[in-house]
This record gives C-alpha cells, sequence and structure tokens, in this order.
C-alpha cells in the first residue's frame, strides 16, 4: 500500500493540480504532520449528475452513503479492509496524499477497476521463443496501451460499472481499448469475441487485488484493481490477436515485458508477478 509515485493529479485533459509536499515519513495518518492539502474536486465531478458520480457530504448534509458496504450493486467495500470515515469521507488507508475532495474520481472511497495483462511468448521468425540475452530467460510480451490522458504506458484496465462483474469490466475494457476494428465485418467480430470471452472466463489467474498507486488519488477516493493475467504460452488463440487501439487508448500494442519501461501507476509491479510467475525475463 503506497503512496509514492506522483507529485501531481492531471489527467482526462483536465487541469494539473500540484499537491502539497508530503514527505515519504509523514504520509501514515499514524505520524503527526502539520498539513495543510490542497482541496481539489475537479470542474468534471462537481458538475456531474451521471449516477457512478457521488455527491459531496460534506457540503450537502442530505447526503448519507452507506460506506463499506455493497451499496446496490456500487461497491463501497476496500480489499484493505474497513476504512475511516473522517469528516463524512472516507480516509484513504495508505495515508496522505496532499490533496483532499475526489480529484477526478467519480466515487469517495473505493473505485474499483480490472486490468487484463494479455500475454505471449515473444517469438522470432522460426516461432521459436526469444531469449534475454543478459538473463537467458524467455520473453514475455503483453498487450500494452498508450493512455491518451497521461500519455504513458499501461495495461488496458478500466472501471468496474455499477452491477459489473469482474469478468465482465476485463472483457468490455480488453474491447473498448485494443480491438478497435471500426470495419471488420460481423462475422469476425464476433469469432473474435467469443474466443476472448472462453479464454476470460476459463483461464485466468489473478495476480493482484487491491490499492493502486494511480495519479488520482486524493485523501478521499483512490484506485483499487483486481488484475489477471491470460497467457496464451502455445499461440493458440490470444497470441494470434491483432491489436488496435480505441476509447481512453491512444494506440496498443504487443510489448516486451521488461523493467526497462516505465509505466502507469503501479502496473509495473503486476507485470513483474507475471514475469515471476511464468519465470520469464523480468
Ligand atoms: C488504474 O487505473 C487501474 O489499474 C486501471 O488500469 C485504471 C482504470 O482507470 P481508467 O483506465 O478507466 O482511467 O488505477
Ligand atoms: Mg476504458
Ligand atoms: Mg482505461
Amino acid at each position: 500500500c503506497v503512496n509514492a509515485k506522483y507529485t501531481r493529479t492531471g489527467t482526462k485533459e483536465q487541469p494539473l493540480v500540484n499537491r502539497t509536499v508530503v514527505p515519504d515519513n509523514k504520509v501514515r495518518w499514524s505520524t503527526s504532520y502539520d498539513y495543510h492539502p490542497v482541496e481539489f474536486t475537479s470542474e468534471k465531478v462537481k458538475s456531474s449528475t451521471k449516477e457512478y458520480v457521488d455527491r459531496d457530504p460534506r457540503f450537502d448534509l442530505s447526503v448519507t452513503i452507506p460506506w463499506n458496504q455493497d451499496d446496490r450493486g456500487c461497491d463501497r467495500r476496500s480489499y484493505h479492509g474497513m476504512y475511516k470515515i473522517v469528516g463524512r469521507v472516507p480516509q484513504n488507508p495508505c495515508g496522505r496524499t496532499g490533496i483532499t475532495g475526489r480529484g477526478h474520481l467519480g466515487h469517495f472511497g473505493p473505485n474499483h477497476a480490472a486490468d487484463p495483462i494479455v500475454t505471449r511468448w515473444k517469438r522470432d521468425a522460426n516461432n521459436q521463443i526469444v531469449m534475454h540475452p543478459t538473463t537467458q530467460k524467455p520473453i514475455l510480451q503483453f498487450v500494452c496501451i498508450l493512455r491518451k490522458d497521461t500519455r504513458e504506458y499501461a495495461i488496458p484496465g478500466g472501471m468496474v460499472e455499477k452491477k459489473e462483474k469482474v469478468t465482465d469490466t476485463l472483457q468490455r475494457e480488453f474491447h473498448e481499448e485494443t480491438l478497435n476494428f471500426p470495419d471488420m465485418n460481423e462475422r469476425d467480430k464476433q469469432r473474435l469475441l467469443a474466443t476472448i470471452k472462453d479464454v476470460f472466463e476459463n483461464g485466468g489467474i489473478r495476480i493482484y487485488c487491491g490499492y493502486v498507486d494511480d495519479p488520482r488519488n486524493t485523501d478521499n477516493s483512490w484506485m483499487e484493481t483486481t488484475a489477471y493475467n491470460f497467457h496464451d504460452g502455445s499461440n493458440e488463440h490470444l497470441a494470434l490477436i491483432n491489436v488496435h487501439g480505441g476509447s481512453d487508448a491512444l494506440s496498443a500494442f504487443w510489448h516486451d515485458l521488461g523493467s526497462e519501461t516505465p509505466l502507469y501507476a503501479s502496473h509495473a509491479e503486476f507485470l513483474k508477478k507475471v514475469a515471476d510467475i511464468h519465470l520469464a525475463h523480468w
């Protein structure tokens, strides 16, 4: 559980806000600190009338939210146990972030996402698995996107919608962000979706479940995710898919797994676990 990587919050074409600086040794709430965080909730979030965007219980006392519970299909529970409510809103379990309010996030408390990590072996022209020259370990490739908002490489994940199952979010986000083929005929499209459905519903390994060090996190709102790995080790199904960016992704492509690629939020940690599981190069 960390709040480490980001000093600013600014995504989704929204203005950047500088966070109040929090030294690493003052992040924990249990450490006393003369703390004056910036209050920031984006105009888009504030003025939204969408059902998934909370109203602010700090400014409207008629708003009551069932914290730490399933709220009619919107899961307000954290993977890290019960979070505290301070001043009518949740307190980030990983400590101070330098911002109060929701920033760019729709929910107070946990905002749940899902991350599909689709992998295959890197192969040469003779279909032989490529070994890394230094570590002598086989190289994995994963379906990577370039995020529109921060221009960082990332896993093609997204938010779990109200009443949606994580397994459906994984498929929907993978489809939206990496399978953007407007000219594909209906038969091929259905075949592709059936393959994704079959593999995603039967063959995944859960890699991670919990807090994400996301640039949008605030003292009152934070990202949590469930990351699954879907590996096609013998070029049977997923490995053969050509990907093309859509939705939140400027582009999508197969990319070698390795510690040298900087990635969005906590995504490098998830990919390292995938590399370890498959005894692959990192
Ligand atoms: C990250 O934000 C998660 O790991 C997931 O990849 C992503 C979800 O947010 P959007 O891609 O929908 O912005 O914290
Ligand atoms: Mg998305
Ligand atoms: Mg996304």
